[in-house]
């Protein structure tokens, strides 16, 4: 038996694994003893990765669509038509008319090639991805507020804190290894708080759990500072010397009562005093979050008050202290830092540099826009009125993940090509006018960046079945018949060009990587690469200290849809299920839709466990089977966002946060009806 050591290719912990071969197939997998971050674990599906690789139901022939019908057809025919719509559309209608949808699921060097393509090839930056709904608050809050939006820490590092601050993570369940560091920390002594409207598993372990009305951390984190403030258990020396906006936002927080927070967040002032007392006296305090925090309307925001209340303690730049946005495809991280966003090229350079323009156009021989592209829900709603035509989606499946199904469903027909390339049929291939069948992680070369900017490598453990192709190949191809040129040997050397460009990852190179990668900042090949950011300085000389002030959301409950309505996941699927629904011993921990309801209210509507029921918005409405949980308050519906036959996109809404243009996943007024049988 041969043993392949690879990166996992679910969450962004970025555990290292071995992929088991034998006569061409993966028969197992283990964990990776001297991994740096796993060190010989895995969490269930990591157990389980290579279980969908030889799934059936894999992609193997490239599709195109003859009317209602999907056929069979050659790469040549495939890469043919698409090229030639490309072209036609971009003469017609300009080149702001066509679009590209990356994929966190792919490699870094995939990602990289198709926001070269999108930028060189067919002449606009509308180029993004899944991050939108994301981390986009994360890339834009702290990119302003510390100079990088990146984790500021490595997860490891969480082990030394005293104090660790949980806000919006279901991190057992959601990024289980990083949850281990922080319950290792935990049993070291250090305090755990968890603020999550629901009560978690990490919340049953924490010493305090702090249960805030789904939207309304502005509030509580504000006012948590402001007592920190007051008590005097900030770190003046600190602020003095490294950052900057520290006294008009502390003037801003005089407002921020904890009687106020009471009011509006439902968190007693008790809670927030000892909240304050363990995170203010803390020497080493950490900040840990995810989609809680970003996935609303004001979630840069929110991100902006994590970032005060780290800085005006003066948590940053050591072991223990810190903030952790836990980025949660395995290469999320690693598609923004290839610049599949908008307005930055690689290394988050930005567009609107000159310097930085002419530095890529003299690199790939062609003149580059530096209009801003549109983001991922935009060019849904230009589709929708007409001004994009063309959109190539590689690794997301839209039709099931972004908000408000109904919206985007529409937006993705009114297209004139649609080209998706994924490993599985989905939702978005079946609207397809040409679909690529691409070689999973097992099957490729290339790398991956973790949430702790670890860079990766992928080894190629056994055959793409059918004519399923690596990305980069067929994307080199494409490139060429769009006019550009694209000889890269391998991944490797899509590698080089990237680093050669990017001064976070210049000192990467594959033969570096081993089997425990480097961490980026890595800006010279004889760098060991970096663990903690912003130690002596921050890039942007001071960080930012701002105030940010509570906004609604932008839909409450009210007498017709009394209920809050959040969405988010379960430990045992991924997203929308193409692989884990495909994994059997993981469908068969979840096999059907649920929405968990707090027992009392189901009592008052006479549910009980098991029932079937429809739950609606003003957008849609779905069916799912009740699940009676104490874990959930009431006045709160939690529904899981892995099933198609109870998609709960149809029914969330497209209201965006103006910055970073994240929609509000996590509040929607719903109502709760009961299926009669
Ligand atoms: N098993 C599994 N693991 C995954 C994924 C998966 O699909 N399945 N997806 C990956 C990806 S891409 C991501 S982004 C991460 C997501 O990881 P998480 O963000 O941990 O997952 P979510 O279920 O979206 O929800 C996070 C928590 O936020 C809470 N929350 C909701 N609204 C609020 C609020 O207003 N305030 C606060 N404080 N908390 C709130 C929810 O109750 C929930 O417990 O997971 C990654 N890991
Ligand atoms: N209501 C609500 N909506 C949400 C969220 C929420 O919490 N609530 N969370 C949001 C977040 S944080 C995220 S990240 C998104 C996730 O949204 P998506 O990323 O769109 O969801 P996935 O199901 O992970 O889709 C990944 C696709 O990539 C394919 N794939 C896997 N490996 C490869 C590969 O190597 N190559 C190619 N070409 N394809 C591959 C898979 O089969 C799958 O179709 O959903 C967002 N939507
Ligand atoms: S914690 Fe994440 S990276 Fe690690 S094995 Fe589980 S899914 Fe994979
Ligand atoms: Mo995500």
């Amino acid at each position: 038996m041969e043993k392949v050591h690879t990166t996992c290719v679910y969450c962004g912990c970025g555990c290292g694994l071995f992929m088991h071969i034998e006569g061409g197939r993966i028969v197992g997998v283990s964990p990776s003893p001297a991994h740096p971050m796993s060190r010989g674990r895995l969490c269930i599906k990591g157990w389980l990765a290579g279980d969908f690789v030889g799934h059936p139901e894999r992609l193997t022939h490239p599709l195109l669509r003859r009317g209602d019908r999907a056929v069979k057809s050659t790469w040549d025919e495939a890469l043919g038509l698409a090229a030639k719509k490309l072209k036609s559309i971009q003469r017609r209608f300009g080149p702001q008319s066509l679009g590209v949808l990356t994929s966190a699921k792919g490699t870094n060097e995939e990602n990289y090639l198709l926001m070269k393509l999108a930028r060189a090839g067919l002449g606009t930056n509308n180029v993004d991805h899944v991050a939108r709904l994301c981390h986009a608050p994360t890339v834009a809050g702290l990119g302003s507020a510390l100079g990088s939006g990146a984790m500021t820490g490595s997860i490891s590092s969480l082990e030394c804190s005293d104090a660790i601050l949980v806000v919006g993570s279901n991190t057992t369940e959601q990024h289980p290894l990083v949850a281990s560091y922080i319950l290792r920390a935990r049993s070291r002594g250090a305090k755990l708080i968890v603020a999550d409207p629901r009560k978690t598993r990490l919340a049953e372990l924490a010493d305090l759990w702090l249960s805030p009305r789904s939207g309304t951390d502005v509030v509580w984190i504000n006012s948590l500072l402001n007592v920190i403030v007051e008590q005097d258990l900030i770190d003046r020396q600190f602020i003095e010397e490294r950052t900057a906006g520290f006294e008009e936002t502390a003037l801003s927080l005089r407002e921020q009562t904890p009687d106020k927070a009471e009011e509006i967040s439902g968190i007693a002032r008790t809670d927030l005093a000892r909240a304050a007392a363990i995170f203010g006296k803390a020497e080493r305090a950490a900040i840990v979050y995810a989609m809680g925090v970003t996935q609303h309307a004001q979630g840069t925001d929110i991100v902006q008050a994590l970032a005060n209340l780290a800085l005006a303690t003066g948590n940053m730049g050591r072991e223990g202290t810190g903030i952790y946005p836990l980025r949660g495809h395995q290469n999320v991280q690693g598609a923004c830092d290839m610049g599949a966003l908008p307005t930055v090229f690689s290394g988050y350079q930005p567009l609107s540099s000159p310097a930085v323009r002419a530095k890529f156009e003299t690199a790939w021989g062609t003149a580059l826009s530096a209009e801003p592209g549109l983001t991922a829900l935009e060019m849904l709603w230009a589709a929708e009125t007409g001004s994009l035509k063309g959109l190539i989606v590689v690794g997301e499946n839209p039709a099931l993940s972004y908000p408000d199904s109904f919206r985007v469903l529409k937006a993705l027909k009114e297209l004139e090509l649609l080209l998706v390339c994924d490993i599985f049929p989905n939702e978005t291939t079946a609207l397809a006018d040409v679909v690529l069948p691409a070689a999973c992680f097992a099957e490729k070369e290339g790398t991956f960046t973790s949430t702790e900017r670890r860079v990766q490598l992928i080894r190629k453990a056994v055959n793409p079945p059918g004519e399923a192709r690596a990305e980069w190949e067929w994307i080199c191809d494409l490139m060429r018949r769009m006019g550009l040129q694209a000889d890269y040997p391998s991944p490797a050397s899509i590698m080089a060009e990237m680093a050669l460009l990017t001064p976070s990852y210049s000192g990467i190179a594959y033969e570096r990587l081993g089997l425990a990668g480097l961490q980026w900042p890595c800006p010279s090949k004889d760098h060991p690469g970096t663990g903690i950011l912003h130690v002596d300085c921050f890039s942007q000389g001071r960080a930012r200290l701002r105030p940010v002030y509570y906004a609604q959301p932008p839909e409450i409950p009210d007498s017709d849809y009394p209920f809050i309505l959040n969405t988010g996941r379960s430990l045992y699927h991924f997203h929308t299920g193409t692989m884990t629904r495909r994994t059997s011993l993981l469908d068969r921990e979840i096999p059907a839709p649920f929405v968990d309801i707090n027992p009392e209210d189901a009592r008052i509507l006479g549910l009980r466990e098991g029932m079937r029921v429809i739950v609606e918005t003003r957008r849609g409405r779905i069916a799912a089977e009740a699940h009676l949980v104490d874990r959930l308050p009431r006045g709160n519906l939690f529904l899981p966002i892995h099933f198609t036959e109870a998609p709960a996109n149809a029914l969330t809404c497209q209201s965006i946060d103006p910055v970073s243009k994240i929609a509000e996943l996590k509040v929607s007024a719903a109502r709760l009806e009961r299926v009669m049988p």
